[in-house]
């Protein structure tokens, strides 16, 4: 998935448990993908032109989700 424009893209998404998902940032401001609850998935900083590789939970369920730096930012993890 992808960070454009302070949006996640897309904001739902839906993986497997356990899958690997690869978040790119195509903003010029260093982001996160970090779950809202729990820390159950957390990329750290992803500089501006970056990617980084998180793994989703292995139970299902909804996941919310944030950037730290802007918690504005908001999208939602779905396991199944
Ligand atoms: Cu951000």
């Amino acid at each position: 998935m992808t960070i454009k424009d302070f949006t996640f893209q897309p904001a739902s998404l839906t993986v497997s448990p356990g899958a690997k998902v690869t978040v790119g940032n195509k903003d010029s401001t260093t982001h996160t993908l970090t779950a809202s609850k729990g820390g159950s998935f957390d990329t750290g900083d992803i500089a501006p032109g970056r990617s980084a590789t998180f793994t989703a939970p292995s139970t299902a369920g909804d996941f919310p989700y944030t950037c730290t730096i802007h918690p504005f930012m908001k999208g939602t993890l779905t396991v199944e």
